[in-house]
C-alpha cells in the first residue's frame, strides 16, 4: 500500500475527519479493497451488523416538467407522448393497494408541474395522512419545495410548515445531482441552485423534519466536484445534524440527453460508496438503492461502507425511463435474503429508522 494511502488509513483507524486533498486523493486508488475495508470499518463502528431496509411504496405523480434536466429521462412536456398527471383519487388509490402489504412508508417525488397549483400536492399529503395515519410520508424533493415556493408566493419556511401541517414526515434526498452552479447550469439550469437545495433542507431541519441527501454521479462532474459535494453536504450536517442518509445515485444514460456518456463500472460505483462512507464522517447511514446499482453490486456494497439498501419500492419510474435493468420493485423475503447471505443482520427499519423488525 502507497504511504499517502497508509496515512489515511491511520487517520481512519483513529476517526480523524478526512479533507478535500484526501478525498480527491482517494479517488485515484485502485486498491479498492483497501477502500472497502476502510469504509467498512466506519460502517462497524455505527451500525455494526446491523443492515437496513424499509417496506415502501414510491408514487410519482407526474412525469410533466419544465425543467427539462440534460439527464432525465422521466419528464417531459406536457403533451408529449407518456406524460402524465395523477389526480389525488388517482394517488390515494395506489396507496390503499400498497397500505395491506404493510408499508411503513410512501415516498413521493415528482416533477416541476407548470400547471398544478401547490394546494394539488397539499391535498396529496392532507389525503393521504388522513387516510393512513400510520404511513410516514416521505415527500418531495428540496427542488420540488423551492419550486412550490415560486409558483405559491410564499416562502420556502412557509411552504414546509404547510406540508408538514398536512402530514408530511421528512424529505427525500432528491434533486442534489451536483451541487456546483456551474455543473447545474449546464445539466439541470432550470431548478433550485446548489444553495437553494441546501436551504431548503437547512429550513427542513429547522423544523424538525429529517431528510435525505444524493450525489447524481458519473455525467460531466469532475472528482473535485464530487468530493465539494459531499463536502458541502457535512459542513451542513455539522450545522444542523438534520440529515439521516446519504445515497450515491450512478447516472444512468438511456433516453437522456447525456446517452452518448457511458454508464460507470461497478468498481467506479463501489469507489463512490466507499468515499462517501469515508468522507461522510457525520452522517449515519450510506444507502445502496438496489434499484440503481442493480442487485448483485447493491449486496456487494455492503461490503464498501453501505448500510442499506433502501426499500421494496413496488413501482420505480425515473430510473427506470433512464434504462434501468432491475425489477422496479423487489420482495421483503428477497431483501432479507440478499442481507443475511452478507454475512449481515437485516433491520426494517421505519423512514427515521427506528427498528420495526429484525430478521
Ligand atoms: O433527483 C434522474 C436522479 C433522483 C436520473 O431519499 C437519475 O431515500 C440516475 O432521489 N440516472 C430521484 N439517476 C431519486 C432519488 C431517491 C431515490 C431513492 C431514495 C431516495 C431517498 C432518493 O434520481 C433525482 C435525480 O438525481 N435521476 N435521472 C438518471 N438518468
Amino acid at each position: 500500500m502507497d504511504r499517502r494511502l497508509s496515512e489515511i488509513r491511520a487517520k481512519v483507524e483513529d476517526g480523524e475527519r478526512l479533507n478535500r486533498e484526501e478525498g480527491i486523493y482517494l479517488f485515484s486508488v485502485n486498491d479498492i479493497l483497501t477502500l472497502g475495508e476502510m469504509a467498512r470499518a466506519v460502517k462497524w463502528r455505527k451500525t455494526g451488523r446491523d443492515v437496513y431496509f424499509n417496506v415502501n411504496r414510491h408514487i410519482n405523480l407526474t412525469n410533466v416538467c419544465i425543467s427539462q434536466c440534460e439527464f432525465c429521462a422521466f419528464g417531459r412536456d406536457a403533451k408529449a407522448p407518456g406524460a402524465y398527471t395523477m389526480t389525488v383519487e388517482e394517488a390515494l388509490r395506489l396507496a390503499r393497494e400498497a397500505v395491506p402489504l404493510n408499508i411503513t412508508e410512501i415516498h413521493v417525488v415528482s416533477a416541476l408541474h407548470p400547471q398544478l397549483p401547490f394546494d394539488y400536492y397539499v391535498q396529496v399529503i392532507n389525503e393521504l395522512h388522513r387516510e393512513f395515519p400510520h404511513v410516514h410520508l416521505q415527500a418531495f424533493t428540496a427542488v420540488e419545495i423551492q419550486y412550490f415556493s415560486k409558483i405559491s408566493g410564499l416562502t420556502v419556511r412557509e411552504v414546509l410548515e404547510t406540508l408538514k401541517a398536512a402530514g408530511l414526515g421528512s424529505l427525500p434526498g432528491g434533486g442534489a445531482e451536483i451541487l456546483k452552479d456551474e455543473v447545474r447550469g449546464i445539466t439541470c439550469p432550470r431548478k433550485a441552485t446548489a444553495e437553494e437545495w441546501l436551504d431548503v433542507h437547512r429550513t427542513a431541519h429547522q423544523l424538525g423534519l429529517r431528510t435525505n441527501a444524493t450525489m447524481l454521479y458519473g455525467h460531466i462532474e469532475s472528482i473535485e466536484d464530487r468530493v465539494d459535494h459531499l463536502l458541502s453536504l457535512r459542513e451542513l450536517q455539522d450545522e444542523t445534524g438534520g440529515f439521516q442518509a446519504f445515497i450515491p445515485l450512478p447516472f444512468h444514460p438511456e433516453n437522456t440527453r447525456l446517452s452518448h456518456i457511458q454508464r460507470t463500472t461497478a468498481v467506479e460505483d463501489l469507489k463512490v460508496l466507499a468515499i462517501s462512507r469515508l468522507m461522510l464522517d457525520n452522517v449515519d447511514h450510506i444507502k445502496a438503492f438496489w434499484i440503481m446499482l442493480g442487485v448483485p453490486l447493491a449486496q456487494l456494497s455492503l461490503e464498501f461502507g453501505a448500510d442499506d439498501l433502501d426499500g421494496t419500492v413496488v413501482e420505480e419510474r425515473i430510473t427506470h425511463a433512464a434504462g434501468a435493468k432491475t425489477d422496479v420493485g423487489i420482495a421483503k423475503p428477497e431483501l432479507i435474503r440478499l442481507i443475511k447471505a452478507a454475512g449481515y443482520e437485516p433491520v426494517e427499519r421505519d423512514t427515521v429508522y427506528n427498528v420495526v423488525a429484525r430478521y
